[in-house]
């Protein structure tokens, strides 16, 4: 959907992600989601995903990069509406509070308050005259300097949180750094709009032009639900918090789904704060990476080379990113490796990444840049991911 994220081939569109820009710092705290509770598009941004397995769809948060696509109105969202003037919305308040055991009273007075925002319906929608993808530009808006040195900044306070992350789930902490800075800028944009205003209009008033509109209003419903419960729970105003126009929350912009079922606390103070503790983010994106199959120690991606006229195209890439084939079969398709690569075990993905008009990019994607692409569904985010992780990694070595 949109121009900063693209959505591998035939992939999932919707991607949740924030689209603010320059709204720094919104200190908006869940006020304690309990760790009992604990139970994600794009276009660029859906994040946060829901569910596992293989090709399921799931995205996690939309890059913060969409975030420079409106930002001025993303800081006023301008024209709104009630939610409640939609009929639909009580009669499913009113059985949303007995299926999820919430105080009926309490689910129709929030979204009594909850506002219909056009805009969001507008952001949601896939470009209306598609950019050509362009893997520079995409990379240009990550790895860069301010990125960069944030990044570097961000390792060395949370060293320790980041050091016990990699040992405990056994991601590397460059990876945990890499996804915090593409998708919020280390928290510096972590999204203007009312959870539950985005939530809303999505769950009740999704733009029926988008192809998947039916599944995509019922995931925004549920993610709807989720909210509730999550803030029911800790106690937290559902009307205060914020976060992208999908609803995607906090450093690692997780869906209200992730939240529930990712999130950890792991400052140890008794609950899970996604918005004010950075070592609560770093141990909720490695719990989030262990979950969706993270094998510790293994490259995300190896080099490949094409030769022209020799290589079997349409086989390799017919599993997009998929990691489909063996090292043995890859090669026998005219996908030639080298060094370590040789001796990867597992199967392998034929990673496109396009250059505008010039001739595409191609990498070899293991399960782990696969594991990278259900936080957000695009090879363009997971690649930006890793080098920005690899950029702000250097940095750390450079400058201990
Ligand atoms: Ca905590």
């Amino acid at each position: 959907m949109n121009f900063l994220s693209y959505p591998s081939r035939g992939l999932c569109p919707l991607h949740l992600k924030t689209v603010l820009t320059g709204l720094l710092g919104l200190a908006f705290s869940l006020a304690c989601l309990n760790t009992a509770q604990a139970q994600a598009a794009n276009t660029p941004p859906a994040k946060h995903h829901q569910h596992a397995g293989k090709k399921a769809k799931k995205k996690t948060s939309a890059p913060e990069a969409r975030k420079h696509r409106t930002p001025k109105a993303a800081a006023a969202p301008g024209a709104s509406l009630s939610l409640s003037q939609n009929p639909e919305v009580s009669v499913w308040a009113k059985d949303a509070a007995q299926r999820l055991q919430l105080d009926p009273d309490w689910v129709q007075k929030t979204i009594q308050h909850a506002h219909h925002l056009p805009l969001v319906e507008k952001l949601v929608l896939p470009a209306t005259s598609p950019v050509a993808k362009d893997w520079g530009a995409y990379r240009a808006r990550f790895i860069e300097p301010v990125r960069i040195q944030a990044g570097l900044q961000f390792w060395r306070k949370h060293r320790a949180a980041l050091e016990k992350a990699e040992r405990e789930y056994g991601v590397p902490a460059a990876i945990i750094v890499g996804i915090i800075g593409v998708e919020t800028l280390y928290g510096q944009n972590t999204g203007n709009f009312r959870v539950v205003d985005a939530l809303g209009t999505l769950a009740f008033h999704f733009p029926q032009a988008h192809p998947r509109a039916a599944e995509r209003q019922s995931f925004f419903r549920s993610e709807l639900e989720q909210f509730l419960l999550l803030t029911s729970r800790s106690g937290a105003d559902p009307l205060a918090i914020r976060g992208s126009y999908a609803g995607a929350l906090g450093l690692p912009q997780f869906m209200p789904s992730s939240w529930a079922k990712f999130a950890v606390d792991f400052d140890g103070d008794g609950r899970i704060d996604l918005f004010g503790s950075p070592a609560d983010a770093i141990g909720s994106v490695a719990n989030y990476f262990k979950a969706f199959g993270w094998r510790p120690g293994m490259p995300t991606h190896y080099p490949v080379t094409l030769s022209p006229g020799q290589t079997d195209m349409d086989t390799l890439m017919a599993p997009d990113i998929l990691p489909t084939f063996s090292v043995a079969s890859f090669v026998a398709k005219g996908a030639a490796l080298e060094g370590a690569a040789l001796g990867h075990t597992g199967p392998l993905a034929l990673i496109e990444l396009r250059n505008g008009p010039t001739a595409p990019s191609y990498v070899a994607g293991t399960e782990n840049f696969y594991a990278i692409t259900r936080y957000n569904w695009s090879s363009y985010y997971a690649m930006a991911v890793i080098e920005l992780a690899e950029a702000v990694r250097r940095e750390v070595l450079s400058k201990p």
